[in-house]
């Protein structure tokens, strides 16, 4: 039977990009594997984040797993920061981590580029992220394409430590859709739809009201030309409208090209933005109902408890193997 891991980070309001990327795809695994779904927080924390307004995003994004269709009878939904054999087993995993492996990383290099004093939390991201994943001993880790080179470095820092100290860890493979994995930003199509990019109207959010979702839309770059053709190459913009209108409708690319055959950029943007608002109108309602409830509290420490028995095995395997601690 699979196990599978995969987090989030509270770095802002979850954008289409993480729904399309990832998130959706949880709710199908729910029924066919053993899921752990986190809330990273202490990612968050690599960049500075407001205490106040943290709080509020973890809270929001565990209501929006919910909102989604996970259900909490089925799968381990907790916060990393609940469970500490994370940062335990993180520092382990740093040890294990070379200077140079981690300097390629590309979301180290974008995210650092333009900063005057670099966070070595920033730096050692990818180390933790390891931890997440290997604690659950997870075999397979579905995510959004901008996390394959992580998830690459995770089978090498497991590799390496089972290669020095035994075989303890079970080796993930990465689950990237072939459709849909990488959401571009609304402003600028060669860099990815984020979070935490301080434009909002580079992103739709998942909480977005319906004149916004349809104000950003209207105001997405597009390309030359009136056509609306599936080209990443030449129509970089509409490709990526055109991927957001597929994945919202289920419909196939050739399909989303038939229907707006002979249509202008200004009627597949007004049909673009009710399709989003659609998708996401019962998701709102739902994360309403869940985001103020007692429920929520509950669900997010019995996911803890459970995810902290898990880790722990794992830890103690790991800490027998390299000779630290007493037992
Ligand atoms: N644009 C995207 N298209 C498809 N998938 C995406 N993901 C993120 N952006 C896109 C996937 O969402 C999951 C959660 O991502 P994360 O919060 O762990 O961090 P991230 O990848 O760095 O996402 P953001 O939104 O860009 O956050 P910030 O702005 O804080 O860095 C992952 O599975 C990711 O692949």
């Amino acid at each position: 039977v699979k196990t599978i891991l995969s987090g989030i980070q509270p770095s802002g309001l979850l954008t289409i990009g993480n729904y399309l990327g990832a998130m959706q795809h949880f709710v199908r695994l729910q029924d066919e594997a053993d899921c752990y779904f986190c809330i990273v927080d202490y990612h968050a924390i690599t960049v500075p984040q407001d205490p106040q307004e943290l709080k509020d995003n973890i809270r929001r994004l565990a209501a929006l797993y919910l909102a989604v269709g996970l259900d909490p009878q089925k799968v381990t939904l907790f916060t990393q920061s609940d469970v500490p054999q994370h940062t335990e087993l993180g520092w382990i995993m740093i040890c294990q981590s070379h200077m140079g492996e981690l300097e390629r990383m590309t979301q180290y290099k974008d995210k650092s580029k333009k900063m005057k004093s670099i966070p070595v939390g920033l730096f050692t991201y990818p180390s933790l992220q390891a931890a997440d994943i290997l604690l659950y001993q997870a075999t397979h880790v579905p995510v959004g394409e901008d996390q394959k080179q992580h998830i690459e470095l995770t089978r090498d820092l497991a590799e390496r430590f089972n290669h020095r100290y035994g075989e303890v860890f079970v080796i993930p493979e990465p689950m990237i859709a072939s459709f849909g994995a990488r959401i571009m930003s609304l402003d600028d199509p060669t860099s990815k739809m984020s979070k935490s990019n301080p434009n909002e109207n580079s992103y739709i959010s998942l909480l977005d009201e319906p004149k916004v979702i349809e104000k950003k839309i209207k105001r997405a770059v597009t390309d030359s030309g009136h056509e609306i053709r599936f080209d990443p190459e030449e129509k970089a913009a509409i490709s990526n409208l055109m991927t957001i209108y597929a994945q919202f409708t289920g419909q196939t690319m050739a399909e989303v090209e038939q229907h707006f055959k002979g249509s202008g950029y200004g009627q597949f943007k007004k049909e673009l933005a009710e399709v989003v608002i659609d998708g996401l109108r019962p998701i709102q309602e739902r994360f309403h109902d869940i985001y103020p409830s007692s429920e929520l509290d509950r669900v997010l420490e019995e996911g803890a408890q459970k995810a902290r028995e898990t880790a722990q095995q794992t830890l103690t395997k790991v800490k027998q193997a390299l000779g630290v601690g007493l037992k």
